[in-house]
């Protein structure tokens, strides 16, 4: 599926380390979630994940029949081989993850890239590299990432904004309190696990993110 940047509207991030560990949960929210209305969907097995590669695989082949039942984007988190085990539409690459600059190479045409950056010169860097968006974050502290960065607030992220070519989904901490102001730094979207997958009520939270646009 091409890249388009209105995926990046309601992009959520999960794995089952965001469910209590519990596989069928996170199949039924996800998919909740996709009859909901999100535009993406990121598959992040990662801290404290207890899934070996072979059930990474079989779970992302589920979330592939989901994703294709929806026509929603599914990226895979930092992990080329299991997403070209899944076929996925995209890839997202961190700073601390696999160099950039192989991902692209080794995935070529066959699935776009995202890449985090968080800092000015990460910008600029990203600028010079054929990658589709630029996830940046923190924004607000998260308990959803284990090796998360300080939090960067509203005006540093407007900065990366205003410097950045690609178009950029602020991700960590969103929730409906503060999801208006983050859209107002001039991002192109929102990314989220928490405000979510921890929702009581998922469709509605999803309904009122896509208000916004
Ligand atoms: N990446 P929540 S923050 C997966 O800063 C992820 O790059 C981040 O979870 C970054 O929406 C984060 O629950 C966790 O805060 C986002």
């Amino acid at each position: 599926m091409q890249f388009r940047e209105e995926m990046l509207h309601c992009y959520l991030v999960g794995g089952t380390q965001d469910v209590n560990h519990d596989p069928k949960r996170f199949l039924n929210d996800v998919s909740i979630a996709m009859d909901s209305g999100i535009t993406a969907f990121q598959y992040r097995e990662k801290g404290t994940s207890q899934l070996n590669q072979e059930q990474r695989v079989q779970l992302g082949l589920k979330l592939r029949r989901l994703a294709d039942q929806h026509h929603i984007p599914l990226i895979v988190d930092d992990d080329v081989e299991l997403a070209q085990a899944i076929n996925a539409d995209g890839i997202h690459v961190g700073q601390k993850d696999q160099r950039v600059e192989q991902v692209l190479a080794a995935v070529g045409n066959t699935m776009f890239v995202g890449y985090s950056c968080n800092q000015p010169a990460q910008i600029k860097h990203a600028n010079q590299l054929p990658v589709a968006y630029v996830g940046s974050g923190p924004i607000f502290p998260t308990s959803s990432k284990n090796d998360a960065d300080p939090a960067m607030g509203l005006e540093k992220l407007h900065g990366l904004v205003t410097i950045s070519t690609h178009p950029i989904v602020a991700i960590g901490g969103i929730t409906e309190a503060n999801m208006i102001q983050t859209l107002a730094a001039g991002v192109a979207g929102l990314s989220m696990i928490s405000m979510i997958l921890q929702s009581a009520d998922i469709q509605k939270t999803v309904q009122h993110i896509n208000s916004l646009y």
